[in-house]
């Protein structure tokens, strides 16, 4: 008598879990970008999604919590090819989830690294993510099968083929473009350098990070990490990093110091927009 009363009603309103495997999932997507989708087109072909770009499956429970964090500045457009593609994707793949724009306010030069460190902290405040995706604004994922959830061990890569790479890794230890780590993952390895101003280096940097962590980098396989990038010239205020080289050699020294433990930064605001919450933030300039 005492069960019944006191479970009957929990039993009622929680929702099941959703499937192992959804059953939403398509496969390979054509992807194109001869159109840029208003943002009101792709709010309408997304009803579900809440403000702040916040989604929960309405019939079932979901299995996982992922946050997908975006560096950005100055890409407005490929922000609106992304939002299109992307929030369908991961309905369908029937997670709860949440996009950030992490957006770095000023002239100064670009910090993708550290940017992702905001995320990742900011991220956390208002839920326990199962998963953080750091995600860059211009790939967009070419097959639903690539689940966005993370590897529960280590790291993980998951544009492994791309198609400015013909479909291929660069590079065997490549890192860049879109990976994921859960919280603990990230917090192991202290996160990402806040070190790298402008372009490249970081990506390796961090890939470094997973092995003095005693940790390794698993991959999509190359036949379902499929990416399309939305092709662009060369960012203002992202040229070059000359200094990356060195601080790479130096990387086995500074990873312990230049990480989560040692972020600073201003944040300026936090706005819920229609399809994504947007962290603005000063991460200050190269010194
Ligand atoms: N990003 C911005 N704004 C910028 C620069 C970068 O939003 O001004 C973000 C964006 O999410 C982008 C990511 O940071 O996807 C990585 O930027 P990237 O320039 O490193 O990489 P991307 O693949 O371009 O976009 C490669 C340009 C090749 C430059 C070659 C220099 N030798
Ligand atoms: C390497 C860069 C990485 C970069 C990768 C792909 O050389 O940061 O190329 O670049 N490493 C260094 O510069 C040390 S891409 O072809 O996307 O422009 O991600």
């Amino acid at each position: 008598y005492t069960n019944l009363t006191l479970f009957t009603p929990a039993l009622t309103n929680e929702l099941q879990y959703c499937p192992p495997k959804s059953p939403l999932l398509v496969g390979p997507l054509s992807i194109t970008f001869q159109n840029i989708p208003s943002l009101k087109r792709i709010l309408k072909k997304n009803p579900y999604v809440k403000r702040g770009g916040l989604y929960t499956p309405p019939h079932c429970q979901a299995r996982y919590k992922t946050a997908i964090l975006i560096p950005h500045r100055n890409r407005e457009m490929h922000l609106r090819h992304l939002l299109y593609y992307l929030h369908p994707f991961l309905q369908r793949q029937q997670l709860h989830y949440r996009i950030y724009l992490i957006h770095q306010a000023g002239n100064e030069t670009f910090n993708r690294a550290k940017l992702l460190n905001v995320g990742v902290r900011e991220s956390l405040k208002d839920e326990d993510w199962d998963c953080l995706f750091l995600h860059d604004v211009d790939l967009i994922p070419e097959n639903d099968h690539n689940l966005y959830v993370c590897d529960e061990t280590y790291p993980k890569h998951f544009s492994s083929a791309m198609d400015k790479f013909n479909y291929r890794l660069p590079y065997w230890s490549y890192f860049g473009g879109v990976s994921a780590m859960t919280p603990e993952q990230y917090m192991k390895i202290n996160g990402f350098p806040n070190s790298y101003w402008g372009w490249g280096g970081e990506d390796d940097d961090i890939a470094y990070r997973v092995r003095y962590a005693g940790l390794k980098i698993v991959r999509v396989p190359l036949n379902i990490g499929h990416y399309k990038m939305v092709t662009h010239n060369t960012d203002k205020g992202n040229e070059e990093n000359q200094k990356r080289f060195d601080l790479l050699v130096k990387s086995p020294r500074r990873w312990k110091e230049d990480g989560m433990n040692s972020l600073e930064y201003k944040l300026i605001s936090k706005r819920l927009m229609y399809l994504f919450t947007n962290i603005t933030v000063d991460v200050g300039a190269a010194p």
